[in-house]
């Protein structure tokens, strides 16, 4: 059975797709990766949590030769807002701490690698309805410029040394187990909270900004179909667009009016607002449904009615 390490298993993906893991290879075989960030109950309680930073080859190495991995997922990334506050650490942790990991996947002859893209590859330069899985890609934020390096260096290992990396443009991703921190779609996880507890919310970008979105259970199936896709079959490999649903944050606002009547959002636009400018409101995922059969679940209206269900529980039970 293959040994997995998920490095970032405390993020807001990295924790769900930690126990997806263990449910499909076993909790012994997928070692939890964390840094300072304690893993939650579930995590700690369903197979091994090891500290393993990125940046520190001999955490890496390690960890690696103490389970016999065979398979790398690095989640771990400074996302678009973090990044434009500090963009050296950004460009530090996303690309040191992935040539890293390519590195020792080579050295190592693994069996794959996994590495996350995102939307915020898109420029302001790029067609912006539908976006094509090749078009220009001129990000203005270093988060952007790490995800297009990302995306290039991948590749390149797959050119150059025929390691099987993959990765996906992950849109922004809404869920209600782990927050996210940090990017500058966090808004669409915000609003839920805010309404279950306050009935209102002062949202940091205009009610016009459109972005692409995908619900966490969608976000999870695109990740472990691309991962057990069959490799002789992917023409594309670290940049696959993946699409879900597309939003403006006064669509999202009117979705949850429908099950909260009296909330009320209103509209402070902040620096994200020309992050979110930059990107495109909607993208083409031909190539994701053609290479490996994506198709997503949840349109926002089912999110919506699972997002309050779920943040209510925690609320009742004061979790929140
Ligand atoms: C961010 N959630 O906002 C991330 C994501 C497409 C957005 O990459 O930075």
């Amino acid at each position: 059975m293959e040994k997995i390490l998920i490095i970032g298993s405390a993020g807001q993906i990295g924790s769900e797709f930690t126990l997806l893991l263990r449910e499909i290879y076993g909790g012994d075989n997928v070692i939890a990766g964390i840094r300072k960030t304690r893993p939650s109950e579930k995590i700690a309680n369903t197979g091994p949590v090891e500290v393993v930073d990125a940046l520190n080859v001999e955490e890496l190495v390690d960890t690696i030769k103490k389970y016999n991995v065979d398979i790398i997922i690095n989640m771990a990334a400074i996302l678009s807002a973090t990044g434009e506050k500090n963009p050296n650490l950004a460009w530090n942790v996303n690309m040191n701490g992935l040539i890293n990991v390519l590195e020792i996947a080579r050295e190592f002859k693994m069996k794959q690698v996994l590495v996350p893209s995102s939307i915020a590859v898109f420029g302001p330069s790029t067609p912006v309805d539908n976006t094509p899985q090749e078009t220009i890609l001129k990000p203005t934020t270093m988060y952007g410029i790490t995800k297009v390096s990302g995306e290039l260096l991948g590749d390149y290992y797959v050119q150059k040394y025929g390691l099987d990396v993959r990765g996906l443009r992950y849109p922004g991703i809404i869920s209600h187990e782990t927050l996210p921190g940090g990017g500058t779609t966090d808004y669409a996880v915000a609003i839920y909270y805010e309404a279950v507890k306050n009935k209102k919310y002062t949202c940091f970008v205009n009610e016009d900004t459109r972005l692409p979105m995908m619900y966490m259970p969608d976000c999870l199936k695109a990740t472990i179909d691309l991962m057990q896709a069959d490799f002789s079959k992917l023409k594309h490999h670290c940049d696959f667009n993946v699409g879900a649903m597309s939003f403006s944050a006064k669509e999202l606002a009117d979705s949850v009016k429908k099950y909260i009547p009296e909330f009320e959002m209103t509209y402070q636009p902040d620096e994200r607002q020309a992050i979110a400018d930059s990107w495109p409101n909607s993208v083409d995922d031909t190539p994701a449904r053609e290479q490996w059969g994506w198709k997503p679940d949840y349109d926002l209206d089912a999110m919506t009615q699972d997002m309050l269900k779920a943040i209510r529980e925690k609320h009742e039970k004061g979790l929140i």
